[in-house]
């Protein structure tokens, strides 16, 4: 693992940021997903960001957004979307805006809020059938405090918590599946490596009612050490070699969108592209542990595929 890899983004040379003050890494997966997503929303939106990466997006009093934004504890943005649904439900009610004048409330977090510390409130808003649409970015760590594990690590990768031999000891949690034991309106999984599949994604999300709930995997030059100009072929190769399904959920079924059929690539070829899997490569192949982590991608496809 290279020594650059667990630097905090302010620590970073400055020819790793985007120009013009924004403190966010060159080549970040998470902001190119958000960027197809706004184009798709526009400015009658409300964001709702718990703490995380993209916090750093909005200084205030500005935001790089043409809405608002609302920033809020990272257990929190469900309960911060409940209150602006119910004030702009209060306001259209009162005439004092007119319904034309809606806003879509939109929740972005990171992974560990949307896995770990903000699922309790995320469960219970989907539990009311709260109107809002739910977007998780998920860099699988926690990035903007230095890439420590999350929830959403996967097995084998390695963090700044995970040092030991084999990556992570744990296994990503299946927040997809989990949302849709709650059957809300609407559940998908996106990718900004595939921008067609996303703005449909988003298109129907924004045309639904209820709560509709967005994974974005969001490839992180910073924390999973790759370089930022391969973000959109490490995006790619985590769908063509099946590790990220691509697929949506709406009235009780599940349907996948881009299916890498049988001449999937093997799923090493995603790895060895990211420094934070280095170790199963060199300074020896662990076959173990990559056949693994194949074996767990062929079992998923091949019930998929029956
Ligand atoms: C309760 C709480 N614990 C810790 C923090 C410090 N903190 C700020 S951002 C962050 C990482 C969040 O990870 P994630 O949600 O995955 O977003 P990312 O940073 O990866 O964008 C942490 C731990 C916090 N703000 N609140
Ligand atoms: S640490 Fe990763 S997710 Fe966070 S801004 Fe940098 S590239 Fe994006
Ligand atoms: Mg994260």
């Amino acid at each position: 693992m290279s020594e650059t890899t667990f630097k905090h983004m302010r620590d970073l040379p400055s020819t790793h940021l985007l120009g013009t003050g924004t403190p966010m890494c060159a080549g970040c997966g998470g902001l190119q997903a958000i960027h197809q997503v706004y184009d798709v929303l526009g400015k009658n939106t409300v964001f709702v960001n718990a703490a995380g990466c993209m916090t750093l997006l909005s200084v205030y009093p500005f935001t790089p957004f043409r809405g608002s934004w609302l920033y809020t504890a990272m257990a929190s943005a469900p309960a911060g979307a409940q209150g602006i649904r119910d004030a702009l439900d209060i306001l259209i009610e009162q005439k004092k805006i007119d319904k034309s004048e809606d806003l879509q409330v939109v929740v972005l977090t990171g992974d560990g809020s949307a896995y770990g510390m903000g699922l309790s409130a995320t469960s219970s808003a989907m539990d009311r059938n709260l109107d809002f649409i739910y977007i998780c970015y998920d860099n699988e760590g926690y990035g903007n405090t230095g890439q420590q594990y999350s929830d959403a690590t996967p097995h084998g990768a390695r963090t700044s918590t995970s040092t030991g031999p084999g990556g992570h000891p744990g296994y990503k949690k299946d927040l997809f599946s989990i949302w849709t034991a709650h059957k809300p309106a609407y559940v998908a999984t996106v990718i900004g490596a595939e921008p067609l599949d996303l703005a449909r994604k988003i298109e129907k999300a924004r045309d639904i009612k209820g709560p509709r709930m967005i994974i974005s995997l969001s490839p992180c030059p910073t924390g999973w050490d790759f370089d930022p100009s391969l973000t959109a072929e490490v995006g790619k190769l985590a769908v063509r070699s099946g590790i990220w399904p691509l697929k949506e959920y709406e009235n009780g079924k599940v349907t996948h969108t881009k299916k890498p059929g049988k001449k999937r690539p093997p799923v090493e070829e995603y790895l060895k592209l990211q420094g934070r899997y280095r170790h199963l490569f060199e300074p020896e192949r662990d076959e173990q542990l990559l056949a693994e982590i194949q074996a767990r991608v062929d079992v998923y496809w091949a019930e998929v595929e029956g």
